[in-house]
């Protein structure tokens, strides 16, 4: 075993890259969606974010307007992950509920994930259609979470018999008149509510030196986060020569490798550019940051660290990206963080978080009365952590969830801290949860990995594909630490095989990298909930029976 913190990098010249660590860096973000640690360095254009290639064109409606219920016990405004998870909370608690989603997009509720990691590497060229995935642990699934034959047509849910979850898809709401309990959509239909969540998400940012370049350099960027961008970035890959993503987070490094493990086939360059130096720089200690900016580029990415970009030109059918010297290439993907769309903010009188970003909520997600905000668009009060956003897929399960409890009446003012996690192919992978910010201090405490320790392994014992237990109610109770364990002797060559990296704040453990250990963070996340302050972090780390195997 051994240990380090982020302030004495003794160590790292000694580091072994352990040869098992291949292939793609599934770098996967449960948030599929940009974690807002990627606001970096580079100026950000953080008002009017803008979509682009392909145009969003509008959406055309799936129902009438007469289809449009005039009343909805249960409105859930936004398509996405947290709007889902509030459906199925409500009906679970509420059996004959109706339940009527209005999402802008055109899809059903869908998972974002996939999109940007398994649906890249499927064996299937079906699967761009399909959006169908094989899990790590070979079941196949679809990222929309339900059939439509699950729902009910918004127009027949006042009928149904034992209620339902109709969705409204390709519709906007407007305004939010909070004292008539009601919303207007931009087509001018009116539905009234008891209970309202708003889910709207966020929509990507777009880097003011891309915004401001004019139409050609427009048309040729992706601000990836839907169906849509998934599969035109697809369409992009087989075409240009090479494609440039800007951004050097979860999405970005995602995406990165994703091409770059196509690249050698298709005689395609990638190029992932961003200002911190390694891959993940905002979240990850500066040691392991530059351990993973070696395994994308092993992946056939070329990363270029440090990188501000300081305009975008189109010419000769190419842009050109100037930094410090310019670069060429045909296409860019902008990776840079997510805006949250706040757009009823002003019509429902909700204030917005100055500092985070999002609609501010308590503890219990609550807004105003009848009114709940959950997901990326949320910025709550953690009774842990303090004021949060959190713009993760396991977050938007936990908070949509935890909202449709509270809007079913059930007093929970109990927090279930969300996780998240990231693979590097299936044989290196991490889960995080609490607030993992690399400018805090760190301390990590490794041990050498087995063949157990891979992301692989643990979605196949646990059997859950989506490697996100909130999915699934982790079973804290059986958590038993042990304390005993002797430890083994010090090795002599340093690697990351595994590890447990602590982030402190005045000396308190704010949040916890696991790195290649699973299927431990009910420890993790008590360690965070009694918050209290540990002398020795070396024994805090046992509790993670790293070396047991
Ligand atoms: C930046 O690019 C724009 C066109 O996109 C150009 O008009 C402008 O002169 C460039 N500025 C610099 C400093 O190169
Ligand atoms: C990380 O890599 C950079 C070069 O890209 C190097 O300057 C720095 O010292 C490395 N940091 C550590 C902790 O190894
Ligand atoms: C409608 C409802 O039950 N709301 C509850 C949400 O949670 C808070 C805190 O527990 C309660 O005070 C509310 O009554």
């Amino acid at each position: 075993m051994f240990w380090r913190n982020s302030y004495q990098d003794l160590f790292w010249k000694n580091v072994l890259l352990m040869p098992k660590f291949l292939l793609y860096l599934l770098i996967g973000t449960d948030t599929w969606t940009q974690p807002q640690i990627q606001l970096a360095a580079t100026s950000v254009n953080r008002k009017a974010p803008k979509r682009t290639a392909p145009a969003a064109e509008p959406v055309e409606p799936t129902a009438a307007p007469s289809d449009v219920p005039e009343h909805a016990p249960y409105l859930l405004i936004g398509g996405g992950t947290a709007s889902f998870a509030a459906a199925r909370s409500i009906r679970a608690r509420d059996p004959g509920a109706r339940v009527l989603i209005v999402t802008e997009e055109s899809d059903l509720p869908y998972m974002r994930p996939p999109l940007s990691k398994e649906l890249w590497f499927s064996d299937d060229p079906k699967a761009i259609e399909t959006l169908r995935f094989k899990q790590w642990n070979g079941k196949e699934r679809s990222i929309y979470f339900q059939p439509p034959s699950f729902y009910v047509s918004p127009a027949d849910l006042a009928k149904v018999e034992n209620g339902g979850v109709a969705v409204l898809t390709g519709r906007k709401v407007v305004h939010m008149d909070v004292r008539g309990n009601k919303v207007k959509l931009s087509d001018g239909a009116e539905i009234s509510y008891e209970k309202c969540l708003i889910a709207t998400g966020g929509v990507p940012r777009n880097l003011q030196v891309i915004d401001r370049a004019g139409e050609e350099v427009m048309k040729r960027t992706t601000l990836f986060r839907k169906i849509e961008d998934f599969r035109s970035l697809e369409k992009i890959s087989r075409e240009v020569k090479s494609i440039t993503i800007i951004g050097g987070g979860f999405l970005g490094s995602e995406l990165a490798c994703a091409l770059g493990r196509r690249s050698t086939d298709i005689g395609l360059e990638v190029i992932q550019m961003f200002p911190e130096k390694g891959n993940m720089g905002k979240v990850l200690p500066e040691y392991l940051s530059n351990w993973t900016t070696e395994k994308v580029r092993k992946e056939g990415v070329s990363v270029i660290t440090d990188a501000l970009v300081k305009n975008v030109t189109y010419k000769n059918d190419k842009l050109e990206i100037k930094l410090k010297d310019g670069r060429l290439t045909d296409h860019i993907v902008a990776a840079v963080g997510l805006e949250p769309s706040m757009e009823l903010a002003k019509s429902a009188g909700l204030e917005v978080d100055s500092d985070f970003g999002g609609y501010r909520v308590n503890a219990e997600l609550q807004a105003r009365s009848n009114i709940w905000v959950a997901g990326d668009a949320a910025c709550f009060y953690d009774i842990n952590l303090g004021r949060r956003r959190v713009e993760h897929h396991d977050h938007a399960v936990v908070s949509g969830r935890l909202a449709g409890e509270n809007m079913t009446g059930a007093i929970k003012p109990y927090w279930h801290q969300s996780m998240f996690w990231s693979d590097l192919g299936p044989d290196v992978g991490y889960e995080a949860i609490g607030i993992v910010d690399s400018s805090l201090p760190t301390v990590g405490v490794f041990a050498k990995a087995t063949a157990k320790d891979t992301p692989k392994a643990a979605t196949e014992q646990s059997g859950t594909g989506i490697r996100s237990e909130s999915e699934t109610e982790a079973v804290a109770g059986a958590l038993k630490a042990e304390t005993t364990a002797t430890p083994p002797p010090i090795q002599q060559e340093e690697d990351y095989g595994k590890g447990v990296i602590f982030y402190l704040r005045d000396q308190v453990v704010v949040g916890i990298v696991l790195w290649n250990v699973f299927n431990r963070m009910p420890i993790a996340r008590k360690i965070i909930k009694d918050g209290e302050q540990h002398a020795d972090l070396n024994e805090v780390a046992k509790l993670f029976n790293i070396h047991e195997d």
